[in-house]
């Protein structure tokens, strides 16, 4: 039984170690909710609502994070002891906010292997000890400044690195980035830019040519139609993001052969749970998967590597290394990537690493304690 008593909230801001351009925003920090939780048993679990600060990558924002576990997942939480992290996450009366839910299922796992004695990764069913890893890299100012760091990722290891595209930062990087270093694999992710009426686009041939390992949802997440008209037409694998947003948005788009690869996403799909269910039906379908990131601190990011252990998630994740974002991490070990592989941390029960609450303290900008003596 995972008796939680008492929830804490930090609203923590971190600086990015490299401003990062998408073609909907530019950030140069980053600002998640951790939560902590202390069970009646003495345990604590840690999650992480990844949420970016604006509603861009979709609706939910920092504020609605906050807002949302405040007022009623960790209400939710405090109200009963639960024997699972399912049984959790089904009494959430909330619909549809999938970043803040993500957080309270995260704790929830976490305190349901701490229970059980193991890690996370093993909780799951994970079979790998080390994840394959890329860099997720924004559009840069110019071609010369994206070779640059490129160039500072291969140098560290990486051998897969994804591209932000727009319409006016697509193929010309793609290729620079391809010609220069033909060993690397190469990715591109539009985050939903381009639109029906770009279908005959000249510019997905283009790319298509250039022996992509895949395109990342280059149009909007309900367009499923044309995910599927694209792929039909393209040698190069498309993959999709945003658009799976549920179990029953990855059947639509399987039945609609909208896309051959799946970027699972913790923060997006609600949680750990919900996270392997669509690994498992994906591994089921012979689908292949890799996980996809939200410039998470340490706890998100051990989080997504546990879940990253489960043998479906075949090609290299946006799971990098923690100094590829930020100067210092809140947990102990730091995440280190080497030659492109990062260790699935399980080095202690639950989410394998220690929090440190010290660093946590340091950069949070507003914190909360509720009890559940006080509901
Ligand atoms: O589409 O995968 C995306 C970051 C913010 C919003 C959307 C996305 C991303 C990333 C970051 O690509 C990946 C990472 O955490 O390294
Ligand atoms: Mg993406």
């Amino acid at each position: 039984m995972i008796d939680v008593q008492e929830v804490t909230l930090f609203r923590v801001r971190k600086a990015l170690v490299h401003e990062f351009e998408t073609s909907s925003h530019t950030k140069s920090y980053i600002e998640h909710v951790l939560v902590k939780a202390t069970t009646a048993d003495g345990l604590v679990g840690w999650g992480e609502a990844a949420s970016p600060s604006d509603p861009f990558y979709c609706y939910e924002n920092t504020d609605t994070c906050w807002q949302i576990l405040n007022h009623y997942l960790v209400p939710t939480l405090l109200a009963g002891a639960f024997e699972s992290p399912e049984d959790a996450l089904a009494a959430s009366p909330v619909n549809g906010h999938p970043f803040a839910h993500a957080a309270s299922d995260m704790v929830m796992w976490d305190l349901f292997s701490q229970e059980q004695g193991v890690p996370l990764a093993d909780a799951l069913g994970g079979t790998q000890e080390n994840v394959s890893a890329g860099v997720s890299l924004g559009i840069e100012k110019s071609i010369d400044e994206l070779l640059k760091v490129v160039a500072h990722h291969v140098h560290d290891g990486y051998h897969r690195v994804k591209l932000k595209i727009s319409p006016h930062w697509a193929y010309e990087p793609a290729k620079a980035v391809c010609e220069t270093w033909p060993d690397v694999a190469v990715q591109v992710d539009a985050n939903g830019v381009f639109t029906a009426s770009d279908l005959d686009n000249q510019l997905f041939n283009d790319l298509d040519r250039l022996g992509l390992l895949m395109i990342e949802q280059p149009f909007a997440m309900e367009d499923l139609l044309s995910h599927a008209t694209l792929q039909r037409r393209l040698e190069t694998p498309i993959c999709l993001d945003e658009s799976i947003t549920s179990l029953a948005a990855l059947e639509t788009a399987l039945f609609l052969k909208a896309a051959q690869i799946i970027n699972i996403k913790v923060s997006r799909l609600g949680g750990v749970g919900p996270a392997k269910a669509v690994h498992d039906r994906c591994h089921d379908a012979g689908v292949p998967v890799w996980c996809g990131g939200m410039h998470e601190f340490g706890v998100g990011r051990a989080a997504n590597l546990a879940v990253a252990s489960l043998p479906g998630f075949t090609l290299p994740s946006d799971l990098s290394g923690s100094k590829k974002y930020y100067e210092t991490d809140v947990v102990d070990p730091e995440i280190i990537a080497h030659d492109g592989l990062v260790p699935v941390p399980r080095g202690r029960p639950g989410l394998g690493v220690r929090v440190l609450e010290d660093r946590v303290r340091q950069d949070a900008l507003e914190i909360v304690t509720m009890k559940a003596s006080d509901g």
